[in-house]
């Protein structure tokens, strides 16, 4: 059976066809990570910083029951309203489609329609992990699965303390996938530079980290790559802040019996109210802050592939 291909945006097409630089943006950080109006405003300046640096962006998201790479402004403007939109795993596509659902894609879902587009490279804020307490709930994001068995470098700036960080970073050394960090030893938690655990490597320019993807791929590995920067000193949030609000935020989703699906966009949105929008203004840096080493990861990648 041949595999499906997503509906291109015609600058999307034009990028594939020419061998150019495409960055792929998720859509659930736009529908389930951020209020409206900072996730369209959010949306468009990650666009921007994806050009400013010579790669043509491609958000995906599902509209209408249809597979979309690069959406157009009035159909992020939408998405970014819209009520009711589903949240959507790699899982939920086929579903979504039957039913002709509207639908932000997580990381694991933007994964796999990248690859279906041929889009190598994706940046976002941070990846779905092993939960805290994962040994009683098994709550273990299909972003690192997804991250085991899809091709696409996903640059993130590492992930939360909302999530048990060594578990996730056992998760991906089983999962085959290796763990680089930019320009550090250490591998960053998302609002902190440091998590307290090191990453399995360091490279110090978008050249190194475009020609180790390349090699990843020339092995056969058959797996995606982690790409963690760390987020700019001058946007990053102290522990001392941030991490009484995330244990709250833990403590409350625990005792109101939040889980599955729906846990990662509660505690988003509970951090985002009890830090007093001070999580969403760093969010908003990382992001823009990935863009840019992502574009530059794609333009370096680009060139290699011409050769
Ligand atoms: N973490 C963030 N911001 C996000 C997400 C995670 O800091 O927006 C979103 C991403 O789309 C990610 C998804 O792929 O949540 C993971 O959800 P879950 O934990 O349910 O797998
Ligand atoms: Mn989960």
């Amino acid at each position: 059976m041949s595999l499906l291909k997503p509906k291109l945006s015609p600058e999307v097409a034009d990028a594939l066809a020419n061998g150019g630089a495409i960055v792929a943006l998720e859509s659930t950080i736009i529908t389930h990570g951020m209020p409206y109006p900072a996730n369209l405003e959010t949306a468009l300046s990650v666009e921007a910083v994806v050009r400013e640096n010579g790669a043509v962006p491609a958000t995906i998201a599902v509209i209408d029951g249809e597979l979309r790479v690069g959406l157009e402004h009035d159909e992020l403007e939408k998405l970014a309203q819209a009520k009711g939109v589903v949240k959507a795993s790699g899982r939920d596509l086929a579903v979504a489609m039957v039913r002709g659902q509207t639908a932000g894609t997580t990381v694991s879902a933007t994964m796999l329609l990248a690859d279906l587009a041929g889009i190598e490279i994706f940046a976002t804020g941070g990846v779905g992990g092993v939960h805290r307490g994962a040994e009683q709930t098994f709550d273990i994001s299909a972003d690192l699965t997804e991250l085991g068995r899809t091709k696409t470098a996903v640059v993130c700036a590492g992930v939360k303390s909302i999530l048990d960080i060594a578990k996730t970073l056992e998760y991906l050394e089983t999962q085959r996938v290796p763990v680089i960090a930019y320009g550090t030893e250490d591998f960053p938690a998302f609002f902190t530079r440091q998590s307290g655990y090191k990453a399995d490597h360091r490279l110090d320019t978008a050249e190194e980290i475009a020609r180790a993807m390349h090699h990843h791929h020339q092995l056969g590995t058959g797996t995606g790559l982690l790409i963690a920067n760390p987020i700019p000193e001058e946007a990053a949030l102290t522990p001392d802040f941030i991490d009484g609000t995330i244990a709250d935020a833990v403590r409350e989703a625990d005792e109101r019996g939040i889980g599955r699906k729906e846990l990662t966009p509660f505690l988003l949105a509970r951090i985002n109210e009890l830090s007093k929008g001070e999580s969403l203004k760093a969010n908003i840096e990382l992001v823009r802050n990935n863009a840019r080493l992502a574009a530059k990861m794609a333009v370096a990648y680009a060139a290699l592939k011409k050769g």
